[in-house]
């Protein structure tokens, strides 16, 4: 009891040091892994935290059990597998808080659909792309909105944080921008009346105006900003990690395999198919527009 109580704050001491070690150093949380048990500086080794939105149906979102799928969490979860890790575990986010969680270390990746950008580098290091495609504005039948230029006057909902707010803020100048933490709660607005349209991805598009009979009024290109995943800045080995990952995954056809099931009917891209798919040249790396 005595000993004990002496050894306190010893430890107690020897506890502060470490922790202003691990700030200074900018270690996670595990002190006691190498880096030969923890190669890629997992919060806990052997489990990847993955922050991800539970409403971007058929990206990523929740089912009725609560467990998350869709093509950019089975993507992830392959891998993961390819780099050694099974245990993966994804929590959902607001996808304005998402690349700073990963930033700042309370996750391992971000993986939603998140465009690759100059500005979004500053935050995070991005895996190579694996998706690229449209920006798409939905709306009511009867809203008056039809294209891009007939939204002028009109109230438009985005997600904070996304990629189309950016691009709503500097092209749709004469529309009222009304923000929304996620897509759900966007959608429900146009279905009540309170916005006249909503700008989203593409495929999440595809599937609420088929569940909620709204129509697309304007596809907006992103190709020069596919989606990757996000981790925190400087993680080389795990970087490079997911991009071989990444890469077997396309080459072995995993890839093609999931877009089909998850976004099936839609224009095959070519740049990630096998190298024997593919019929031309992979398309150069187009200079990010934001
Ligand atoms: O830039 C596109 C990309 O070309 C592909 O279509 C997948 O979506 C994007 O990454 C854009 N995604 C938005 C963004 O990055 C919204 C993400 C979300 O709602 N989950 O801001």
């Amino acid at each position: 009891m005595n000993r004990l109580f002496r050894f306190r704050p010893v430890a107690a001491a020897a506890a502060t040091t470490l922790t202003a070690l691990l700030v200074l150093t900018g270690c996670g949380s595990s002190p006691s892994a190498s880096p030969e048990e923890n190669p890629y500086g997992l919060i806990e080794p052997g489990t990847i935290r993955v922050a991800s939105l539970g409403d971007s149906k058929p990206y990523t979102f929740t089912d009725e059990s609560g467990n998350f799928t869709g093509f950019d969490v089975e993507l992830f979860q392959d891998v993961a597998g390819r780099i050694g890790v099974d245990d993966v575990v994804f929590t959902g986010q607001d996808f304005s808080g998402l690349l700073s969680a990963v930033a700042n270390g309370q996750f391992d990746v971000g993986v939603a659909a998140i465009g690759i950008t100059e500005e979004r580098k500053q935050t995070v290091d991005f895996s190579e792309g694996y998706l690229a495609g449209y920006l798409t504005v939905i709306t009511t039948k009867d809203s008056g909105v039809k294209d891009a230029e007939s939204l002028a006057g009109h109230r438009l909902g985005v997600v904070q944080g996304t990629l189309q707010e950016a691009y709503a803020v500097k092209n749709f100048t004469d529309t009222d921008l009304v923000r929304f933490p996620d897509n759900n709660s966007a959608i429900a607005a146009v279905n009540g009346g309170s916005v006249d349209a909503h700008f989203l991805d593409y495929e999440a598009a595809k599937d609420y105006t088929e569940k909620f009979g709204l129509v697309s009024a304007a596809d907006i290109p992103s190709f020069d900003a596919p989606a990757g995943f996000a981790l925190a800045k400087g993680n080389d080995e795990f970087k490079a990690a997911l991009d071989e990952g990444l890469a077997e995954a396309m080459e072995d056809g995993t890839w093609k395999e999931l877009y089909e099931k998850w976004f099936p009917g839609s224009p095959m891209p070519e740049q990630y198919l096998p190298s024997a798919e593919r019929t031309s040249e992979p398309t150069p790396e187009p200079t990010p527009s934001n």
